[in-house]
């Protein structure tokens, strides 16, 4: 069997849920990466829609397997490599739990974000702060869940955090997180940067993509 192949760049949150899952599951030589330039419209090769005709990034590759959605891999991972740690989804109620939140992060908070990130690098809008409601309203739902559970999917860290977190720190570019409207979402989101790998794994690439953000709009919280 080859090594699985990551078509990645790390200034997508999606993108950005596996790098982290990766590094949880300490599995990072297991796993090529090749670099698909967003910015430069890599993903809009001929070669690369041969193997992602929906031109999205990340894809994982594993021979005859190719996964198009972040929150599929994230599952594939855990499947392939997560036995016998905590982030296995082994366990049927647990793995329905974290699916749950896998699909509010695909059909909703990420839908968000992405019409967001559209409306700045596609129609250059550089004042959005009219149209945060859709996303403000999401960490609204979150704030929710988090009530209910230490993390997003449970009360132990699973795959729905990278997938939430990699989102919501993109979001935080245009929305600050602020402590008196979601105080729980806040305090989960502080313990999340303190993992050891959250910083190459996310804010690395969260980084690339601020400054892209700082050449179009006009603000752009600066304390991150
Ligand atoms: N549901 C997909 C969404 C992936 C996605 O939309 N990726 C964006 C970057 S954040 C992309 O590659 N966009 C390029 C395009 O749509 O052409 C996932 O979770 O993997």
């Amino acid at each position: 069997m080859s090594k699985p192949i990551l078509y990645y760049d790390d200034v997508s949150p999606p993108v950005r849920s596996v790098l982290l899952t990766l590094a949880a599951l300490d599995i990072n030589e297991k796993i090529d990466l090749k670099w698909i330039d967003l910015f430069s419209a890599a993903h809009r090769n001929p070669d690369y829609i041969q193997i992602n005709p929906l031109h999205t990034v990340p894809v994982l590759e594993h021979d005859d397997l190719v996964l198009t959605d972040s929150h599929a891999i994230l599952v594939y991972l855990c499947d392939a490599y997560g036995q016998g740690t905590s982030f296995s989804l082994a366990d049927h109620k647990k793995r329905a739990k974290v699916l749950n939140r896998l699909c509010f992060n695909n059909s909703i908070f990420f839908q968000r974000d992405a019409e967001l990130m559209r409306k700045i690098f596609r129609d250059k809008l550089n004042d959005i702060s009219a149209h945060l409601k859709p996303v403000t309203e999401a960490i609204d739902y979150i704030e929710l869940y988090l009530s209910k559970t230490k993390f997003i999917a449970c009360d132990e860290l699973t795959v729905a955090d990278f997938s939430i977190v990699s989102t919501l720190s993109t979001l935080e570019s245009v929305c600050p997180i602020e402590r008196s409207r979601w105080p729980k979402v806040k305090a989960w989101y502080d313990d999340l940067q303190k993992l050891p790998y959250y910083r190459k794994a996310n804010q690395v690439g969260l980084d690339k993509l601020r400054t892209k953000l700082r050449s179009i709009l006009t603000a752009v919280p600066e304390q991150m």
